[in-house]
């Protein structure tokens, strides 16, 4: 999955039926604390609706999407605003550590420790077949649980911090669930984006 030199520095989480890899603080200080707050600034965020069990609800939390390519998830299409220069900047540094060109990011603004995500796994039909999922995060650190789809007790977890990469291939999301639980404990912002392939 990943080319050579990352691999000597990179942990395989070594998940059955999974291929996670993580890779802290691929972005060092200060570019991270500058790519977070040119992020806040240039993206268009939205607290946005989906669709669950029929029923349209808020997401808890601000996302934003871009690429070249539109995205279905839980039932809503989002079609993509253009890539913008920190965006830019970070699909460059990652396309050539993982050999892959990602055509859409998913970006997702936590901004409180009451901001989540719940469990899901990214299976979306439009996402194409055999692709990695590259994640990048800035700021504060946030729980990253990984569970069994089949086995809701068996669960992984990560603290994804300041500039953390973590790509998911293989089968993760046929086996797998994710998600980013509430926090009493933070206050400060954290903004996640997920490098996506899109069928064409
Ligand atoms: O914020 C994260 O680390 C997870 C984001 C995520 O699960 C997603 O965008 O599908």
């Amino acid at each position: 999955m990943f080319d050579r030199t990352l691999n000597a520095i990179c942990q395989n989480l070594e998940l059955p039926n999974a291929e996670v890899i993580f890779y802290p603080r691929l972005f060092p200080q200060p570019e991270s604390h500058q790519l977070l707050h040119d992020l806040l600034d240039r993206i268009e965020w939205k607290q946005e609706p989906i669709k669950i069990f029929g029923k349209s609800v808020m997401q808890p939390r601000l996302t934003a999407y871009y690429g070249t390519q539109a995205y279905t998830y839980s039932g809503v299409t989002m079609q993509p605003l253009p890539w913008n220069e920190p965006l830019l900047q970070i699909k460059q540094e990652i396309e050539p550590l993982v050999n892959t060109q990602f055509n859409g990011v998913l970006l997702n603004l936590y901004r409180n420790g009451q901001d989540y995500m719940g469990w899901h796994s990214d299976d979306e039909r439009n996402l194409a077949k055999g692709a990695i999922i590259a994640s990048v995060s800035f700021g504060e650190t946030r729980r990253f649980i990984l569970r069994r789809r089949d086995n809701h007790q068996i669960k992984v977890e990560l603290n994804l911090g300041d500039g953390d990469f973590l790509v998911m291939g293989g089968d993760t999301q046929k086996f797998w669930q994710h998600h980013v639980p509430k926090t009493a404990k933070s206050n400060c912002p954290r903004i996640n984006l997920t490098f996506r392939v899109i069928e064409q």
